[in-house]
């Protein structure tokens, strides 16, 4: 291994909310000191076409990253059959953890570190381990959820195999209340559930783990996890975020939308005041219900502000076929014209949210979103939906830069959150200067981690002198 820069191989899991950020690690190990050698595998074929771009996009700006394809299709279709009906990235973790321990080994030849996505903790570390390559595991959301991640099969332990979850204490952070546990984890047969237990237990397995995280934002779930408070035996936890973005624009036909309608939405928010526009859009990975859909667009009509709103009308993005006016009506679009811009097709988010004119984030609290919205100093409306995202949002409001509505639904839930409600929360939103100078706080902190010399850029720093050993 000598003087050369360490071989970092990263095996990212599936969905944007995974690739995105392991790109931005991928990105951040190559900026770092001398460089890394960096090679990323890539699960094909995709489960989303955004996905598929992104990669193009990727691999053609930064020719220097090496790329190890591995190919799924047949673990894909075993396990497909076997859980219908099931959420398609879930599918793919499961066949995913599936191929790991058949294919991963010849792909660690010459690595001098690896990195495993969280969602395949479990499976990854004892391959790594047997090859006697140090095993890193990043976890892709928040440190609070990390934590939550860590204790969990403690708790399970302790209550009598998960057949009835209540409020969690998460030793050294805080209470998380049953209703903002992910829906999966109240089913112990769940897949997802499955995964999570398994993943949490293997953390102490581990070498070390990633989080894109900062301190200044969650002071008590960084502290505890690095001060042993939340398990015994967790390995150190480098808190590396908020990883900065990576601009993939100028790749030509990889980064265009699909209808081609180029980055339009730019030209739209380039002619707004500034701080006028809320940026509306809950992720790349679920839909919310056709009745929710139109009280929202009820809602931003009638709150009388600017809107940029991303409309997703299926889990993947290749089944989303419905035309816009079916979802919400001509006459409606006709109304908004000029005032609102409705697309269906990907944005740049994080160079939307860095725009002057947006004024407020209606979101779902996917956790890369709220990183962006952090570095971005954007306030966020929160509407947590699924999975960790309750965790999220209240990550964001303790910071007092989130104003969320615990009661809003939550999938799974048949309430529908009125066009009337909505409204009222986006005027107190883009009203609210506690709002704006509490985004702005999170904003420098943010800044000041990732910085020379800050948290983050440290941790990052020694993770790399750790992989060079
Ligand atoms: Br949609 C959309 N443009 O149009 P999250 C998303 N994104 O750049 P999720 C775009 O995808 P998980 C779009 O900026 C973020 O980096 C967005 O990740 C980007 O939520 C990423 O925010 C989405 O974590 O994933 O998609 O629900 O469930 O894994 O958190």
């Amino acid at each position: 291994r000598g003087e050369a820069p360490p071989h970092i191989v990263l095996l990212p899991s599936a969905g944007m909310g995974h690739l995105v950020p392991f790109t931005r690690l991928a990105m951040a190990l190559l900026s770092m000191g001398h460089g890394c050698d960096i090679s990323i595998i890539t699960a094909l074929p995709t489960v989303s076409s955004a996905e598929s771009r992104h990669l193009a996009a990727l691999f053609a700006s930064f020719p220097c990253l090496r790329r190890l394809d591995l190919n799924l299709a047949s673990f894909d279709a075993s396990t497909s059959s076997e859980f219908p009906g099931a959420d398609p990235f879930y599918i793919r973790y499961e066949s995913l953890r599936r191929a790991v321990p058949v294919l991963l080994g010849p792909l660690l030849i010459n690595a001098s570190a690896f990195v495993a996505d969280i969602a395949l903790a479990s499976v990854a570390i004892p391959v790594a381990k047997e090859l006697r390559v140090p095993c890193y595991v990043f976890f892709t959301a928040s440190a609070t959820m990390l934590a939550f991640k860590a204790y969990f099969p403690t708790y399970l332990d302790s209550n009598g195999g998960g057949n009835s979850i209540g409020d969690i204490e998460v030793p050294g952070v805080y209470l998380i209340p049953r209703s903002s546990v992910p829906q999966a984890l109240h089913d112990p047969d769940n897949i997802f559930t499955r995964q999570f237990v398994a993943n949490g237990r293997a953390l102490t397995e581990a070498d070390g783990l990633l989080a894109n995280a900062f301190d200044a934002m969650e002071p008590e779930a960084v502290a505890a996890l690095q001060s042993a408070a939340v398990v015994a035996g967790l390995p150190p936890v480098f808190a590396v975020g908020p990883l900065v973005p990576v601009d993939l624009r100028d790749t030509g036909e990889a980064a265009k939308d699909e209808q081609g309608s180029g980055n339009s939405y730019m030209a739209w928010l380039y002619k707004q005041p500034v701080r006028s526009v809320v940026y509306v859009s809950f992720g790349s990975r679920k839909a919310l219900a056709m009745n929710q859909i139109r009280e929202l667009a009820g809602g931003l009509e009638a709150s009388g502000y600017r809107f940029l709103w991303i409309v997703k009308g299926a889990v993947v993005d290749r089944e989303d076929g419905a035309e816009l006016s079916d979802m919400l009506g001509e006459e409606f679009l006709l109304r908004v014209d000029g005032r609102g811009f409705v697309t269906k097709s990907w944005v740049e988010q994080d160079e939307v949210l860095r725009h002057p004119a947006v004024g407020l984030f209606v979101s779902h609290c996917g956790w890369n979103s709220v990183t962006e919205a952090a570095r971005s100093g954007v306030p966020v409306l929160a509407w947590p939906r699924f999975a960790d995202q309750r965790v999220n949002a209240r990550v964001v409001a303790r910071c007092s830069a989130a104003l969320w509505t615990e009661r809003w639904s939550w999938e799974g839930e048949e309430t529908v959150v009125t066009a009337e409600e909505i409204a009222e929360k986006v005027k107190a939103a883009m009203a609210s200067v506690t709002l704006t100078q509490a985004a702005a706080r999170v904003r420098d902190a943010a800044a000041r981690a990732t910085a020379d010399g800050g948290t983050s850029h440290r941790s990052l720093a020694e993770f790399v002198r750790r992989c060079r050993v």
